[in-house]
This record gives structure tokens, sequence and C-alpha cells, in this order.
């Protein structure tokens, strides 16, 4: 069975721990430096598994040596975003936070291919890629899958059209240089920027952009984790599954889509090695450019973070 560690015993770590528990036959440790917590939580999710008949185990500790042989791991390990916060506020905390996670991985478990979730996350994917030393393959974000499950959502509240039915996906980063392709997504059998009115799309796409953070709104005091879990699933999926799914993830650009030296969302084709390859999509000028000003950002914040932690 396949080994997967889930840092992070919150709400995403938990519940992603308990959606892939369900999803497939895995031995699944989480790690929190609550050890408490992250026992009591694993006890509760293995006992959920018998009438299903999952196979899966389900350990917790505050051990973060749990990794060892794990062939993925995880992090979802961090603070979340409090209400009025940007994910860019969590910079600096959750650095501290995912560079030493980073660090234990490679020593205990250097074959694994790490999924980095903790905001913001395309910055904190690059921090846990350069703290591994791994290859960038098998070093990917989680966003692009969550974006691209709110923008279908909203779409379909729009226009009634079921998901199966749209062809979209959501690039760039995980905050304000999201890139929902209008172009280049299919709903029906239309262009995503023919097939609803102007005001309609820009209501959509605003939204999309804000749904992180309308969620911790209405909390308050955390974010989103039901489709966070759900997306880090679909992720899972395609790297265990080793079927070359391609999704949109974070990944490490070195001059696909005119791009080189950031982590961003793009699609990429997925399997046991990380990402096989970055697809590039025959996107319009207007979606290269959003793309372009997106990696702008993530590399003047990396490069600040790496002064930052000199
Ligand atoms: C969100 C957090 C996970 O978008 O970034 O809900």
């Amino acid at each position: 069975m396949d080994k997967v560690t889930v840092f992070g015993a919150g709400h995403v770590g938990a519940t992603t721990a308990f959606y892939l528990a369900h999803r497939r036959d895995l031995d699944i440790s989480m790690v929190d430096i609550d050890g408490g917590k992250a026992r009591g939580l694993a006890l509760d999710i293995e006992q959920s598994l018998s009438y299903p008949g999952s196979r899966s185990t389900v350990s917790g500790s505050a051990d973060a040596g749990e990794v060892s042989g794990s062939d993925l791991v995880v992090i979802t390990a961090g603070t979340p975003r409090k209400r009025g916060m940007s994910r860019l506020d969590l910079t600096s905390v959750n650095a501290e936070v995912v560079e030493p996670i980073a660090r234990g991985v490679a020593e205990s478990a250097p074959n694994a291919v790490v999924v980095v979730v903790t905001n913001p996350v395309d910055e904190m994917t690059y921090l846990a890629w350069s703290a591994t030393g791994f290859p960038h393959r098998r070093v990917v974000g989680m966003a692009g899958v969550l974006d691209t499950s709110r923008f279908m959502n909203f779409l379909r509240n729009v226009t009634g059209v079921a998901a199966t039915d749209m062809e979209a996906m959501v690039l760039g980063t995980h905050g304000d240089d999201m890139v929902p392709l209008l172009d280049s997504s299919v709903l029906g059998d239309r262009p995503l920027s023919t097939a609803l009115d102007g005001a309609d799309l820009e209501s959509v796409v605003e939204r999309t952009r804000n749904a992180g953070a309308e969620i911790v709104g209405h909390l308050k005091t955390g974010s989103a984790y039901f489709a966070p879990a759900v997306a880090i699933g679909l992720m899972v999926d395609a790297i265990l599954g080793d079927g070359g799914d391609v999704l949109p993830v974070s990944t490490y650009l070195d001059g696909e889509y005119g791009i080189r030296g950031v982590f961003l969302g793009v699609p990429a084709r997925l399997d046991r090695s990380g990402v096989v390859e970055v697809v590039e999509l025959e996107l319009s000028d207007r979606e290269i450019r959003m793309l372009e000003r997106a990696s702008e950002g993530v590399l003047e914040r990396v490069l600040s973070i790496r002064r930052d932690r000199q």
C-alpha cells in the first residue's frame, strides 16, 4: 500500500486524511505539533472505514520522523487566514513552519513527491522545493484544482450548465493574480467569453478570485477545507494513480509560456514521479499577459522572502 503523510491535522489536513482514507487504500500518517489532536483524529478517521470497507490505515503523531518511507507527502501545516488577512500576510509565519518540514522530508522520505498546500502556496512551494533540494518535478503546489472547482461552481450557478459539460481552468497564482481562462475555457460548445455576457463573466471571475476570502469572512477564524481536501485528493489520485492526468498545479517553469524561475499555476501532467511535463495550451494574448504579470509578482515575492531569510 502506498504511504501518504499529511503534515498538519487542522481542518484541511484532517479532512484530506479522511477523504484520502476513503478514496484509496493507503497507509496514512498525520503529523501535527499537537500529537494528541493528530492521534485522536486519526483514530476517528480509521474507525470510519469499516463499513465502507476501505483497507486504509491512519495514524497520528507529533513525530515528523513518521514521514519515513512515504511515497507522497502533503504539507498543510501552518496558520490559516483570519478575517481581513490576505494569503500573503501569512508568508513569514508559514515559512517558519514549511521549511523545517521540507528539510525533514528530504532526510526521511528522499523519494517522495511533495504536494504543498500551505499559503501563500506558490511562494511556499518554492520554499519547500528549495529546502528539500529535490528536483523541481517532485514538489508541486495545490491551488489551480481548487480555484477551477470554485470557478466551475460559480459558472454552474449562473448558467445551470453542469461542471461535467465544461472545460475550464484557472491558472496563475492562488491570489489576486489568479488567471481564470476566459478565452480558452469552453462551456457546452462555446468559448466562455462568448457564452456569458460580460457583466456575468466579470462577477464569476471576481467571486472566484475572492472565494477563499468569502469563506474566511463567514467562518471568521479559519479558511475553507472541504473543497481544498477534494482538490488535494484529485492530485493524489493523479500522482499515485500514475495515469498521466493533466491538472492545473503550481509547478516550476523553465521557459514554458515564456516564464522562467518561478512556481506558478499551469496545466501539468502528473504521475508517480511528480510533474512529467508542463502542458502548453494555446492561450490568447490576454491570458498570456495575465500569466506573465502573475509570474512577475511571485518572482518579486520569492526574492524578497529569500532576502528576509538569509
Ligand atoms: C482558500 C485557501 C485554502 O482558497 O487558500 O480557501
